[in-house]
């Protein structure tokens, strides 16, 4: 089957597939890839597809791309703050992160398990009805709510630049983050056990082995990356590090300011630092968990391990991964990355 993109679809099947759903117990509606590149989704990826390709960006748009657990949440709100709320005295704050900045696949990623009943979730489908009263849910409500946004809209996706519109940064600002792949691993690994739609059951080393194996969620990290860094001198894309934004944050926000055109004094750009900081953001998290996070969270893992926003912090992953894992991520750099030129600052 060939997509709107030019790509295949490869079914997963047999003893490989039987593995996938025993691992990854929120899988239950079969596996792709997606080809070339070997883009690993949930089945649901390949009715969506089309529309992901031939979403039409605006040039007001700005666009947060990475691939899972990069700092998206983090880079969408400070994008999001700067662009609509630098003095902090805008209302609409209040409603969480996750309902401001459209997450333009997220009706694939849900529909693995078919959670939440997206029908039932009130303050959901308010947003839809509002913002398309033409529209049918069956044909993706996060997809179409991102649509039919006004400007200026600051979206959020996962998706490489290979599965969208091929005028994408030429028409929109994108902004890419990227993040050491040991901090990832392991931040990857807590959303994977968090989160209902992957619910994985399986042990920390497995993990690692699906995570070089380029079969995680979403695909090859690696890819995803080289796509983005290919592109990095286009005026359109800024690229940023997980690992500057923390270690000079500040620095950081003032090349965004110059990126996003939001001409925001020192004062403000040192209002949105705080604001935007993992503590401030993981307060609001808990005041805004809304109906959709909690229906999406294993109630159990989340109690005890806590939710999205984890510990925020470079280098945790020595906390966590043996010599083992790191000789085999040491390897999927060296076999990946060394030739692409990335390299992640601060992470050693
Ligand atoms: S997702 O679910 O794929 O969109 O996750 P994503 O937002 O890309 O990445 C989640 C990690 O980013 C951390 N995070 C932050 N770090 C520092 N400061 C702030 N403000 C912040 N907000 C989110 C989040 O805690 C996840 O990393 P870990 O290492 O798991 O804590």
């Amino acid at each position: 089957m060939e997509l709107a993109s030019g790509h295949t679809v490869e079914e997963l099947e047999g003893e490989e597939l039987k593995r996938m759903e025993r691992d990854f117990l929120g899988y239950t509606d079969g596996a792709v890839r997606i080809m070339p590149g070997r883009w690993f989704f949930p089945s649901a990826f390949v009715k969506f597809a089309e529309n992901y390709y031939k979403f039409k960006f605006r040039e007001s748009d700005v666009v947060v791309m990475t691939w899972p657990k990069c700092g998206t949440t983090w880079t969408q709100e400070i994008v999001w703050t700067m662009r609509n709320n630098p003095d902090l005295d805008n209302p609409e704050a209040k409603i969480s992160t996750f309902n401001r900045v459209p997450f333009i696949e997220m009706d694939t990623i849900l529909a693995s398990k078919n959670i939440p009943p997206s029908e039932d979730d009130a303050g959901l489908m308010a947003a839809f009805e509002k913002l398309c009263p033409d529209g049918d849910p069956k044909e993706g409500i996060f997809f179409q709510i991102a649509q039919a946004t006004p400007d200026s809209r600051t979206l959020k996706t996962h998706l490489p630049f290979s599965l969208l519109h091929p005028e994408l940064l030429d028409t929109a600002k994108v902004v890419y983050v990227a993040r050491n792949p040991m901090d990832v691993v392991v931040s990857f690994l807590h959303h994977s056990r968090l989160l209902k739609v992957t619910d994985f059951a399986g042990t920390l080393d497995q993990f690692v082995q699906y995570f070089v194996d380029d079969d995680l969620l979403y695909g090859p990290y690696w890819l995803h990356l080289k796509e983005a860094w290919e592109r990095r001198d286009h005026p359109n894309l800024h690229f940023v590090f997980f690992e500057e934004l923390k270690k000079n944050n500040l620095a950081e926000l003032r090349k965004l300011n110059k990126f996003l055109e939001t001409n925001l004094t020192e004062e403000q750009l040192q209002k949105v630092a705080r604001y935007t900081n993992f503590s401030e953001m993981k307060v609001r998290e808990d005041q805004q968990a809304d109906d959709l996070r909690n229906s999406l969270a294993n109630q159990d893992y989340l109690n005890s391990h806590g939710g999205f926003l984890r510990k925020g912090e470079v280098g945790d992953w020595k906390q966590h991964l043996g010599l083992e894992h790191k000789a085999m991520i040491d390897h999927w750099i060296e076999r990946h990355l060394k030739d692409i030129g990335v390299s992640f600052p601060h992470s050693s």
